[in-house]
C-alpha cells in the first residue's frame, strides 16, 4: 500500500461512471499479445521516484543516445494474450503475486466529435492504466468492470497503453488475505476502446415492475414495466426513444436536471423462465445514436418461505462454481468456457448457479441467461473483512455498485449476495446492514442475500441466528455436515431457522479424488463422498422451507490451501467433476435428488 502514496493523485481518481451494456457498443479491441514486465520489487515505481522526469514504466522509455541508461525495454519483453491471467501463462508466475507491467501497442485514426473511453472487463486486484504516458486512471477490485474517458490522451497513428496490475493480498482489501481460491493475476477480461458521442447512454435499467400483477393465480397479460436512463452529463430535456419492436411498445423519456430520466408503462410480455427463456430486443437512441439489448421480463419475490418466480413457487436446484476454465484452470473469460460448465450443471439438473464469490464475467451471465438459468451473483465480502476500516467498506459498496449496474437488466440475475461466511460481530452487522440497505437504493427488483453461518450448535440442534437476518429476503447458510464434522451426525442433525424467509442451503459437500475408489468411510474416495452426499439429502429434506440448494461445487478447483500431495495438488476436490469434466458417484446422487424436484 505504500506505493499508493506515489500516485496519490489517482490512487483516488474514480474513473469515468461504468458504462453499461458494453458489448452492444461500438467498440475496438485491444485483446490480443502485450508485452510484460514482471516487476517483484516494483523498479518501475522507484525509478520515477528517484528520477521523476526520465524514469517510470509507464513512459516505455527508449534510450536517444548511445550513452543513455534505460534498463527496461517493453519490446523485447515476452509477451501473453489478453485477456488470461499470469498464472497459468507463464510457468514462473504460477504462485507469483505481485506487480506486472502490460503494454499494448495500438494504431488509431482520431474521431472529430467523439468521446473514447478505454474500458476493462476486469484486471486483479490493484490497476493503474497510463495511455501515451498520460495516467488515464487507477482501479481496485479484481471482479468488476471500469473505464476511463482518454479521448485527450490518444493521438493518430502509433498510441501505446501501459498498464501496472497488482495482485499482493492486503488485510483491508476485498477480498481480504486468506480465500480459498487462486488469486488468479492480470487483465482478466477484455480490454475495449468504446466509441461514444460528446452525449451518450450510460447506463439503463429496463424491467418489470413488482408485484407482479396476478389474477386468479395467474400472471395477467399487461405488466408494469420501468424503464429508466442516466446520461454521460447532467442534461435537461434531453429525449431518449425507447423501441420494443416485439412488443409495439415505442415510448419518448426526457431527462432532468441529473440527465436522468424515468418512464413507467404497460406491457404485454412473455414471461422469461427457466423453460423459456424469452428475450426481446430492446432499442434505447437518443439523437440518432441507437444502443441495443435483449432483455427479459420475469418477477422474482417472496412470500413468507416461498420464492415466486413469475408468480409461482420454485425450488433452486442449485450448484456453486467458480470462475475457471475446466482441464488446468486459469481464469474463464468465454462464452464458449460458460458454456461447457454450465451444460455440466444443466446435466446435473441444474435451474439455478451461485456464481461463487465474486461476480463472473459478462459472457457467463448472458450464456446463462440464454440456455434458461437462474443466477445468484456475489461480491467478494468474505469472511473476515476489515469491517471498521472505512475504505474497506467503501470498496465493498463500489464492487457491489458496479456489479449491479453491469448486471442489472440480465432476467436470469435474480439474488445479489452480499457477503460469504462472515463471523458475527457488531461491526460486520454495521456494515453488512450498510450494505443491504446500499444494495436496496441500486436494485427494489431483486433479491438479496449472503451465505451466513451457522454458529453455536447444541447438542444436535443446529438453530441459525445471525443478527442479519432482517435484511435479507432469503436466509442461506453454508453448512459442513460429513466433511468438517462427522458424517454420523447427519441423520440426527435437526436445523430451526426462526426466520419467516426462504431457506437456500447455500453450501454442502466434501471432496473426493476422481478415480479414487473405496470404502464410504474412506476420506477423499468417490464412496466417503457420495454417502456424505446421501447422507446430505436426507437431512436437507427434513429443513422446513427449504426453497434451494447450491452444493459446493461444480468441478474441483485451484486453491492454495489444498496442499496434500496425491490428493489435492493444490486443488479443492470438492467438484462433483473433476476439473477434466469427469462425473464422480456424487454427481449421480445429486442428479436423482434433483429429478425429484
Ligand atoms: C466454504 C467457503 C468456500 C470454500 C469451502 C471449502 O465454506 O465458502 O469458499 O471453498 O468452504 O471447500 O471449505
Amino acid at each position: 500500500m505504500a506505493m499508493g502514496l506515489l500516485f496519490s493523485t489517482f490512487a483516488n481518481a474514480q474513473g469515468t461512471p461504468l458504462i453499461g451494456n458494453v458489448l452492444n457498443r461500438q467498440t475496438t479491441s485491444l485483446n490480443g499479445n502485450w508485452n510484460y514486465i514482471v516487476d517483484v520489487q516494483e523498479e518501475g515505481y522507484y525509478d520515477y521516484r528517484m528520477n521523476p522526469t526520465q524514469w517510470g514504466f509507464f513512459r516505455n522509455a527508449k534510450p536517444q543516445r548511445p550513452e543513455d541508461l534505460v534498463e527496461y525495454d517493453f519490446d523485447k519483453s515476452p509477451t501473453m494474450p489478453i485477456p488470461s491471467d499470469w498464472n497459468t501463462r507463464d510457468e514462473r508466475l504460477f504462485f507469483y503475486e505481485g506487480t506486472v507491467w502490460f503494454k499494448k501497442s495500438f494504431d488509431w485514426k482520431q474521431k472529430e466529435g467523439r468521446r473514447t473511453l478505454l474500458y476493462f472487463g476486469a484486471a486483479n486486484y490493484d490497476t493503474y492504466v497510463w495511455v501515451n504516458g498520460k495516467k488515464a486512471g487507477h482501479h481496485i477490485g479484481g471482479f468488476t468492470p471500469f473505464n476511463f474517458d482518454v479521448t485527450e490522451s490518444l493521438k493518430e497513428g502509433e498510441n501505446v497503453v501501459i498498464v501496472k496490475v497488482d495482485n499482493k493480498r492486503h488485510a483491508e482489501d476485498v477480498p481480504t488475505q486468506i480465500f480459498d481460491w487462486w488469486n488468479y493475476g492480470g487483465i482478466t477480461r477484455d480490454v475495449l476502446l468504446v466509441d461514444v458521442a460528446p452525449l451518450y447512454i450510460e447506463n439503463y435499467s429496463l424491467q418489470l415492475q413488482k408485484p407482479l400483477l396476478m389474477k386468479q393465480g395467474q400472471p395477467i397479460a399487461n405488466q408494469q414495466l420501468q424503464c429508466s436512463v442516466q446520461l454521460s452529463k447532467a442534461e435537461a430535456n434531453q429525449q431518449i426513444t425507447l423501441n420494443i419492436p416485439e412488443l409495439k411498445i415505442k415510448k419518448v423519456l426526457t431527462t432532468d436536471k441529473e440527465g436522468k430520466a424515468t418512464l413507467s408503462f404497460t406491457a404485454k410480455p412473455q414471461l422469461w423462465s427457466p423453460e423459456s427463456p424469452k428475450l426481446y430486443e430492446v432499442n434505447l437512441t437518443i439523437n440518432g445514436e441507437n444502443l441495443s439489448d435483449k432483455i427479459g421480463f420475469r418477477s422474482i419475490e417472496t412470500k413468507e418461505k416461498q420464492i415466486l418466480l413469475n408468480g409461482k413457487p420454485i425450488f433452486l436446484k442449485g450448484i456453486s462454481m467458480h470462475e475457471e476454465k475446466p482441464n488446468g484452470g486459469g481464469r474463464a473469460n468465454s462464452t464458449a468456457d460458460a458454456h461447457t460448465l454450465l451444460s455440466w450443471a444443466k446435466e446435473l439438473g441444474c435451474n439455478f448457479v451461485r456464481l461463487a464469490h465474486y461476480p463472473h464475467n459478462e459472457y457467463a451471465i448472458r450464456e446463462a441467461e440464454r440456455m434458461g438459468i437462474l443466477v445468484w451473483s456475489e461480491i467478494p465480502v468474505y469472511w473476515t473483512i476489515a469491517w471498521t476500516n472505512p475504505q474497506t467498506y467503501q470498496n465493498a459498496q463500489d464492487q457491489l455498485r458496479d456489479m449491479i449496474a453491469r448486471d442489472q437488466n440480465r432476467a436470469n440475475i435474480i439474488i445479489w449476495s452480499i457477503a460469504n461466511e462472515t463471523p458475527h460481530s457488531a461491526e460486520r452487522e454495521a456494515f453488512l446492514g450498510k450494505l443491504a440497505t446500499y444494495a436496496r437504493t441500486q436494485d427494489n427488483t431483486r433479491l438479496i442475500s449472503m451465505a451466513m453461518e451457522v454458529t453455536g450448535a447444541s447438542n444436535y440442534v443446529n438453530r441459525l441466528n445471525d443478527a442479519m437476518n432482517k435484511y435479507v429476503d432469503v436466509i442461506s447458510f453454508n453448512q459442513y455436515i460429513g466433511w468438517y464434522r462427522d458424517v454420523n451426525d447427519a441423520p440426527k442433525m435437526k436445523w430451526e431457522i426462526p426466520y419467516d424467509k426462504p431457506v437456500i442451503v447455500s453450501e454442502f459437500g466434501g471432496g473426493a479424488k476422481y478415480g479414487n475408489r473405496g470404502e464410504k468411510n474412506q476420506r477423499w474416495t468417490e464412496e466417503f463422498q457420495e454417502n456424505l452426499y446421501e447422507q446430505n439429502i436426507a437431512m436437507l429434506d427434513k429443513i422446513e422451507g427449504l426453497s434451494g440448494t447450491t452444493p459446493w461445487i461444480l468441478k474441483d478447483f485451484r486453491s492454495p490451501r489444498r496442499v496434500l500431495p496425491g490428493v489435492q495438488d493444490y486443488y479443492n476436490m470438492k467438484g462433483l467433476f473433476s476439473d477434466k469434466g469427469e462425473k464422480k458417484k456424487a454427481f449421480y446422487i445429486m442428479q436423482n435428488w434433483y429429478k425429484t424436484k
